[in-house]
């Protein structure tokens, strides 16, 4: 190998270094806490929600983030500007608004969480898995 392309290749590890150093930390913090899948609310379950902490010691920024629960249309993406501070939980619901939880909500009319099994992803803006949740009945 010529000192040219090690040159190249000296430069693309320490980026790739940098790039692992500054992202992970961020994400590595946020984690999906709990899924509340079995809604008391007969037929809609509109109060099921998905909890996401941070357990990390710097706040998170979930702009653009992005929950799916399976399904193409059970999406949920987080508006901008949503910041996650350190120790701080937000729920979003099925279908209810809570502020005191961040007031976030699928807005779906039909359950979002399947009560015999399913899975919570949770993507951050540039789509990296950031955390998953499986659960089973
Ligand atoms: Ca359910």
């Amino acid at each position: 190998m010529n000192d040219f392309l090690f040159g190249i290749f000296l430069m693309l590890v320490i980026l790739g270094v940098y790039s692992w150093l500054s992202t992970s930390p961020a994400s590595a913090q946020v984690a999906i806490a709990e899924i509340n899948y079995k809604g008391k609310v007969k037929g809609s379950e509109s109060d099921e929600y998905i909890e996401i902490v941070n357990n990390g010691s710097t706040p998170a920024d979930l702009s653009g983030w992005r929950i799916e629960a399976g399904n193409v249309d059970q999406v949920f993406y987080f508006p901008a500007r949503t910041i996650l501070n350190p120790g701080d939980r937000i729920r979003v619901y099925t279908n209810e608004i809570h502020p005191e939880w961040g007031g976030f909500s699928f807005a779906s009319n039909q359950p979002i969480w399947n009560n015999k099994g399913d899975e919570g992803l949770l993507y951050d803006a540039a789509g990296n898995l950031v955390a998953s949740q499986r659960y089973s009945s």
